[in-house]
């Protein structure tokens, strides 16, 4: 729970609602799903902006982390293929574009780690059925033997409950497996939204929210730390927003295994679920990835880490967020695949340089962090906005 948060702006803020929500700052009190709702309403965003930031500040200061990570997509085969209605990337077995790596092809993505920079292995792919539970560990093993410096951090609660069925065992016990095999945290994805009636209609035979959340308690039971994240601005309702960050909060409160909220802003483009609402470009928009920040923080008072995606909401809007609440940006990445199956314009990584620019650009200071959110090194004091950096770079992510 948060401490009471002491200076607020109070005379700034323009909404009622978000005055209230300030009393509950002030004196420590929990937001209620009320207050979540009025969040994701208000008007007056600036004013959400300030709680939002007052509440990070608290946290963190000026201080704004990265990990330099390395993204790795296995095998984009997929049981889920048809179902999953928002997904670009996935292919049936024999599909055109299909693929599988073999052990020497992890093998070589994964040599760019030998950079030395490079500290965590983010590996997600479709729910493969020649991708069983000793796929992953023969992947595992390679990995730690080849790169031990590098933190692994592998599997959606989707891919641990499937290799859990084909493997016809229980989700611990293929957790314990994957983790004696070198696997450190999971990843956050495959949560999209937990609400029954929208997950029939995105992604109907999808593993349910609350066996998400089984997963994912499953883990931290274990010792197994993890992300979770919330896919937003497709066919949710407010409403529906707010009692996931409610699933989340509670397990939170019951096992505190979660290292970081991400919020995932819906894609439109080359997917099924974009064609049938008749989108495409950007489905969210600038506030409203804000608001989900924002909410994020001021909601999840149990989280230290609001971490912004900026392959899906841009490096602009990320670079924003930083005075929203965010403390966390994902990494350096190197070659993202699933958000560029669906026609994200950013880049499929940055360098360490172009990461530094972003942060230095708001004003904070940048630290590379491990997967544990321990601080491995600052990169000086806060420097001056510099805008004119980040145009160029801006710039260059168009091209890209
Ligand atoms: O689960 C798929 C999402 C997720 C689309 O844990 C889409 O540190 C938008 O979870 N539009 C995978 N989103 C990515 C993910 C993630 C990313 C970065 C960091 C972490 C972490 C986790 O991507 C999927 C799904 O929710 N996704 N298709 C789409 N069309
Ligand atoms: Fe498969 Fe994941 Fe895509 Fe769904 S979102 S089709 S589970 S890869």
């Amino acid at each position: 729970m948060r401490a009471p948060l002491a200076n607020l702006p109070i005379d700034r803020l323009h909404d009622p609602a978000l005055v209230r929500i300030a009393g509950k700052l002030a004196t420590g009190e929990r937001l209620d799903r009320a207050d979540a709702l009025s969040c994701y309403q208000t008007g007056d965003l600036i004013g959400l902006g300030l709680l939002a930031d007052a509440a990070n500040r608290a946290l963190h200061g000026d201080v704004v982390t990265f990990a330099a990570n390395q993204h790795i997509n296995p095998t984009n085969v997929c049981v889920l293929r048809t179902t999953c209605k928002f997904c670009g990337y996935a292919r049936l077995p024999k599909e055109q574009g299909a693929y599988r790596y073999t052990m020497a092809q992890v093998l070589e993505e994964a040599a760019h780690a030998a950079d030395g920079l490079t500290k965590e292995f983010h590996i997600v792919g479709g729910l493969d059925m020649q991708a069983g539970l000793a796929y992953y560990e023969e992947m595992f093993r390679a990995l730690k033997a080849n790169f031990p410096h590098v933190h692994i951090k592998a599997l959606t609660a989707v891919e641990i409950a499937h290799i859990a069925r084909i493997e016809k065992m229980s989700w611990t016990d293929v957790l314990i497996a994957l983790k004696a095999a070198g696997l450190d945290t999971l990843p956050g994805g495959g949560a999209e939204t937990f609400s029954a009636a929208v997950r029939e209609q995105i992604a109907g035979k999808k593993l349910g929210g609350a066996d998400y959340i089984g997963v994912h308690r499953a883990a931290h039971q274990l010792g197994i730390r993890s992300n979770c994240t919330m896919l937003y601005g497709h066919v949710e309702t407010l409403e529906d927003r707010v009692e996931h960050l409610m699933m989340l909060r509670d397990l939170q409160d019951e096992t505190g295994g979660f290292l970081a909220f991400i919020p995932l802003a819906y894609h439109p483009d080359d997917n099924e679920l974009g064609a049938t609402l008749g989108r495409r470009g950007t489905a969210t928009g600038g506030t409203d990835d804000l608001r989900m920040l924002a909410t994020g923080r001021l909601f999840l008072d149990n989280f230290l880490h609001i971490k912004s995606h900026w392959i899906m909401v841009s490096q602009a809007l990320s670079q924003v967020s930083l005075h929203f609440g965010v403390n966390d940006l994902e990494g350096t990445v190197v070659r993202e695949k699933i958000y560029h199956a669906v026609g994200a314009h950013t880049p499929q990584g940055m360098t360490l340089e172009q990461v530094l620019t972003l942060i230095r650009g708001a004003g904070k200071v940048p630290a590379e962090r491990d997967s544990f959110y321990k601080v491995l090194r600052t990169f000086g004091d806060v420097r001056p906005p510099a805008p004119a950096l980040f145009a160029t770079h801006a710039r260059e992510s168009l091209q890209g």
